[in-house]
């Protein structure tokens, strides 16, 4: 975004960062075994040609400190640094009707007016550490994953880990090779497949890099945009057997979204489609795990609706003798102790260090936090008391001029290419407001909730909101339940933005700033 605004927009602009450095998720996520789990390949942006070329790659997967180095890259070629200010949070955002312009707070002391205001705070960046009774009693170390201390190794130690989401099951398999003993504390269990990670050879490289103009068309047209063709087949169209050997094809291949939708057509649709889904994942489970009471409380009975998860070799990791996994919807935590965890049949479960792999706040959480008024002072939090919504996931009526990258209903894939996408839009919709002088730019009412029901009935069509996961707000305990993203995938929604910026950007209110109106 500064990139655009500053670079191709001519625009004075300046990024703000609590951190310490560039990366945003890939500069505070540190925990032994953190990569992202979207093919590298497409896990990365598509804006400079030159550096797809340049940015070299030897995994499947790309580990966080290469992402943190990709990224700083970027920043460094593109000359982003000197306008990023880091070590500065922005407390407040107050926008100022008469003048049409935002006024910054920071936690240095400092404010800054300015006439546009993008939030690109991470859907994923607000930290849910569960509230257990004696947490400040413990002797080690408690960390959330989300903010890895750079100091902190867990080589030899008697680990616990709660949460067995998408990072704490990266979590397990990097920690359990290298713990004395590892305890998961596991609420739900989860359908988790093959990553297929590994090693990917420079010819396979070198096809990729002169084929991205084909990829990068074909991951905007896509739906989930993970790099691969989405099946058209629905699973029940097809004989049992052949069920079976597309689902142990992809199981072979893997990666979480390839299994997903990559294998047919309805798995997140059809309930007899995901159940057959849920049962080839249970049968592996079965198969994998030795102790036939630890593959029963591994294995999930409910639902295959959360965000889809894959590693290397999740289960297996549950044969070794130096983990352990407590089921703690069977057996919950009681308290954390100065020793460690004791759950409610007695047993103390000593440890050394304690992970809150527990996941985050999504979406709004991050805005929460922050004071930000519109008009009439009316804060974000008033105004989302009812749940998070945003017209196209990029501006919220009464919030004028503000723009998010990733706000509310905003498309679900994977990110790298739906951020790319609500920048340029973003970038677009400015560099036309600035053409025309029409700069005070809000999202109508009747534009979001219209927008708000679309993602509602988008969301009601498929199978994920009959499972409690973060993606509707179901992990944080108060948090109303809402539909939090548009589900009909990246390349509709791309078109829907086209379309609403040919009708010259249609469901916004676009006005002269009242300090260019002539008196
Ligand atoms: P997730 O996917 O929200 O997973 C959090 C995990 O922590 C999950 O297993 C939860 O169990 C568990 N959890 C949450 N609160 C509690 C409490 N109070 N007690 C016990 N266990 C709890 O977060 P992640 O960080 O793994 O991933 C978030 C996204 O980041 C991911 O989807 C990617 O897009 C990147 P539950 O399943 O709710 O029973």
């Amino acid at each position: 975004m500064l990139h655009r605004l500053r670079n191709e927009l001519g625009l004075r602009v300046r990024a703000f960062d609590r951190a310490g450095g560039v990366g945003g998720t890939w500069y505070w996520n540190r925990y032994p075994g953190a990569m992202s789990d979207v093919e590298g390949f497409v896990y990365r942006y598509s804006f400079d040609k030159e550096m797809l070329q340049e940015w070299n790659w030897t995994t499947k997967y790309t580990p966080q400190r290469e992402l943190l180095a990709y990224l700083e890259a970027v920043v460094e070629k593109h000359g982003l640094g000197e306008d990023i200010q880091l070590n500065t949070g922005v407390e407040s955002a107050v926008f100022d009707e008469s003048r049409g312009v935002w006024t910054i707070g920071t936690d240095t002391g400092e404010t800054f007016t300015t006439r546009y205001l993008v939030t690109a705070l991470g859907p994923l960046s607000t930290a849910n550490i569960p509230d257990i009774e004696g947490r400040e009693r413990f002797r080690g170390r408690i960390v959330h994953t989300g903010a890895w201390p750079d100091d902190l190794s867990i080589d030899g130690k008697r680990v616990g880990v709660v949460g067995t989401g998408s990072t704490g099951t990266q979590f397990v398999c990097a920690a359990a090779k290298v713990a004395g003993h590892l305890t998961v504390f596991q609420r739900s269990a989860q359908y988790c497949v093959p990553s297929g990670h590994g090693p990917v050879t420079d010819e396979y490289v070198a096809e990729v890099r002169a084929g991205y103009d084909l990829i990068w068309d074909q991951v905007r047209g896509s739906r989930v945009a993970c790099g691969f063709e989405e099946s058209e087949v629905p699973a029940m169209s097809v004989s049992e057997e052949e069920r079976r050997r597309v689902f142990q094809e992809y199981w072979d291949k893997g990666n979480g979204f390839r299994f997903m939708f990559g294998t047919f057509s309805d798995i997140v649709t059809d309930p007899a489609a995901n159940e057959a889904a849920a049962e080839f994942i249970r049968s592996k489970i079965r198969e994998i795990v030795k102790d036939p009471e630890t593959a029963r409380k591994l294995t999930p009975t409910d639902l295959y609706a959360k965000r889809p998860i894959c590693n290397p070799d999740y289960y297996e990791n549950f044969n070794r003798d130096n983990v352990t996994l407590v089921s703690i919807k069977e057996n919950p935590i009681r308290e954390i102790t100065p020793n460690g965890v004791v759950t409610e049949d007695g047993v103390e479960h000593e440890l050394d260090v304690l992970v809150f792999a527990t996941g985050f706040d999504a979406v709004d959480g991050s805005y929460k936090r922050m004071d930000i008024r519109g008009r009439g002072g009316v804060t974000i939090r008033e105004h989302w008391e009812d749940g998070p919504t945003g017209y196209l996931g990029v501006a919220t009526h009464g919030f004028p001029n503000l723009f998010m990258v990733l706000g509310p209903n905003s498309a679900f894939s994977n990110l790298p290419p739906g951020i790319e996408t609500q920048v340029e839009w973003i970038a677009g919709l400015i560099r036309t407001a600035e053409k025309n002088g029409t700069t005070v730019i809000e999202a109508t009412a009747s534009a979001e909730d219209a927008w708000t029901e679309t993602c509602r009935e988008l969301a009601a069509y498929t199978l994920f909101p009959k499972v409690a996961s973060w993606i509707f707000g179901a992990n944080i305990p108060g948090k109303k339940n809402t539909v939090m993203f548009y589900f009909a995938g990246l390349g509709s929604y791309r078109a829907k933005l086209s379309e609403v910026a040919e009708a010259g950007y249609e469901g916004f209110d676009l006005q002269a700033s009242p300090s260019l109106t002539p008196a």
